[in-house]
């Protein structure tokens, strides 16, 4: 920060070099227990779907094995993985749920 340089620019610099925080996938796992209604359900819940939101990832997790719930800050995928693995234990299904960084 010499004199003549000004605090603007040096702050400018290091906006630059702060890269975005890393975002994370909370993807759901097909499973041949989990009733279909159950995971609509949740994705409505914990993720915000509308039903035919909720309808089209359940189906698309229960044929291609995994999908994408969403997309979040590090500890919130956490947090809503907790909740989907707490609710399918409470309800004593085998569903299962994990986050992964994006890219
Ligand atoms: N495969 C489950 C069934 O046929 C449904 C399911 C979908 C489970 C998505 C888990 C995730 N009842």
């Amino acid at each position: 920060n010499t004199p003549d340089e000004g605090g603007a620019l040096v702050l400018e610099r290091r906006r630059q070099r702060t890269e975005p925080p890393r975002m994370y996938q909370v993807v759901i796992l097909n499973d041949d227990f989990t009733p279909m209604e159950f995971v609509i359900v949740v994705l409505q819940e914990f993720f915000g779907k509308d039903r035919e939101t909720a309808t089209q990832i359940m189906l698309k997790i229960h044929l291609n094995g995994r999908g994408v719930c969403g997309v979040y800050s590090r500890d919130v995928a956490a947090t809503k993985v907790e909740q989907v693995l707490q609710a399918a234990q409470k309800a004593g299904h085998p569903l299962q749920a994990t986050s992964e960084p994006v890219e």
